[in-house]
């Protein structure tokens, strides 16, 4: 039996990364706006997969604040928890407080149930540039990165990649720090995150999602932290906002050809 669990679970490992090395959209980072967006991009019938550095999906949502593992929603995302089978509870102000391990684990089965391919405790760490267009990404294990092994990567294409990592905005750090190469926002680019303001942190984290670069989006945390925009705490509405607009976006430049 052995034998037979082995060659099951190595034919479908690899038919799923066949199946993926050319994708519609390829979103780094798997907290929750990428999860949303990944969702939503499925629904729409578009390749999607999702690359995420980490074991478990989820980025900063498991752990709520401070480790206590409730999150707040404002009213203006509550059509999103609808949606995913999320259960919330009002907490007054147009606030809701809700489990983050439900939240979390809703995000991740709702992505993975649509279709959308999760390649966990994988790093992007560079990505495929063409003729000025982002055309996909470098990834490698993550373990063979923190030893530092010298072993090279395999590459990923797609037609969208989706810098959804969070803080660091890793993808727009390579691509930028590799070529030289202009942002389609000049005012977007010099990477310092500005300190706690959650109104404003919220709307600049949806404002600021979008296209950055041919072939590059940004989502959630990624997007405040390119923008120089402020920090906004264990609320996670504008995440959740965030990663419906950019699916909304990248599926309406698919629909219209590249
Ligand atoms: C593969 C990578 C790589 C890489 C990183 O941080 P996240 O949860 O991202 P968002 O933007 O969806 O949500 C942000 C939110 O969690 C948060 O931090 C908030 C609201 N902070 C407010 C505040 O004031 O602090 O998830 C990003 C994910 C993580 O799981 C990383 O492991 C992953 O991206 N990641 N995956 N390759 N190079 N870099």
């Amino acid at each position: 039996m052995e034998y037979q669990i082995s060659s099951a679970i190595t034919k479908g490992w690899f038919h799923k990364l066949q199946e993926h090395l050319k994708n519609d959209v390829i979103i780094v980072g798997g907290g929750p706006s990428g999860l949303l967006c990944a969702s939503e991009l499925a629904q729409a019938n578009l390749k999607t997969c999702l690359i995420e550095s980490k074991l478990a999906p989820g980025g900063g949502m498991w752990g709520g604040a401070m480790l206590f593992n409730t999150i707040v929603i404002q009213s203006e995302a509550l059509f999103i928890l609808e949606k995913y089978g999320i259960s919330y509870l009002e907490c007054g102000d147009g606030l809701y407080t809700v489990d983050a391990v439900e939240a979390t684990s809703s995000l991740i089965y709702h992505a993975s149930h649509a279709g959308v391919a999760i390649f966990n405790g994988v790093c992007m760490e560079d990505v495929v540039v063409k003729e000025n267009y982002v055309s996909g990404v470098v990834i490698n294990w993550n373990p063979v990165q923190r030893l530092g092994m010298h072993v090279d990567p395999l590459s990923l294409t797609s037609q969208v990649v989706l810098d959804a990592t969070g803080h660091p905005s890793e993808v727009v750090g390579v691509l930028t720090r590799k070529n030289p190469v202009e942002l389609l926002y000049p005012e977007m680019g010099n990477r310092s995150e500005r300190s706690m303001n959650a109104e404003a942190g919220e709307r600049a984290c949806v404002q600021f999602t979008g296209r950055i670069y041919p072939g590059l989006y940004i989502c959630g945390m990624a997007a405040c932290g390119v923008s120089g925009s402020n920090r906004m705490g264990p609320i996670f509405g504008g995440m959740l906002l965030s990663g419906m607009k950019a699916a909304r976006l990248i599926t309406a430049e698919l629909a219209g050809g590249k």
